[in-house]
């Protein structure tokens, strides 16, 4: 549900700012990672891409090849109020995604890639949160 996706965003998005320098993300392309959610932000930067790769290394929810690592991503969102709810579709949605972009060779390049056409695919299912979701929860983590 979007709201068990709020909590995972907050935690998640927590990263940010030690990957910041070796991803090359800038403020300018994304301030906080809970605009990612966000209407009008666009799912693009390769940056973005890199900066995903090395938050889910803290939590290590990718294998060396930079594909999700199932179990570890099920336990992760299964760590969360009513994570059991989502985690396994959450695992899904995002292992489609990994299907369709597979031939893209750069790692930065595929993971905005497949993050974006999560983000896509996680409104079409209505799990998708809100920006006001994702700040009543923040301050929890
Ligand atoms: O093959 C790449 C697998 C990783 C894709 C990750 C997509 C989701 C990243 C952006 C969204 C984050 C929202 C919540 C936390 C997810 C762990």
């Amino acid at each position: 549900t979007a709201e068990v996706m709020s909590h995972v965003t907050a935690h998640f998005g927590k990263a940010l700012e030690e990957c910041r320098q070796e991803s090359g993300l800038t403020a300018e392309i994304m301030e906080e990672f809970k605009h990612f959610w966000s209407e009008d932000f666009e799912v693009v930067h390769r940056e973005l891409g890199c900066a995903i790769i090395c938050m889910s290394g803290k939590f290590s929810l990718m294998h060396d090849d930079a594909r999700m690592h199932h179990e570890n991503m099920d336990e992760y969102i299964k760590s969360f109020p009513n994570g059991n709810v989502l985690s396994g579709k959450m695992v899904e949605l995002i292992h489609n995604c990994e299907k369709q972009y597979d031939d893209i060779p750069d790692d930065c390049q595929r993971v905005v890639t497949v993050a974006a056409c999560f983000k896509r695919d996680s409104k079409k299912e209505n799990i998708a949160p809100e920006l006001a979701m994702i700040e009543a929860v923040i301050e929890q983590y």
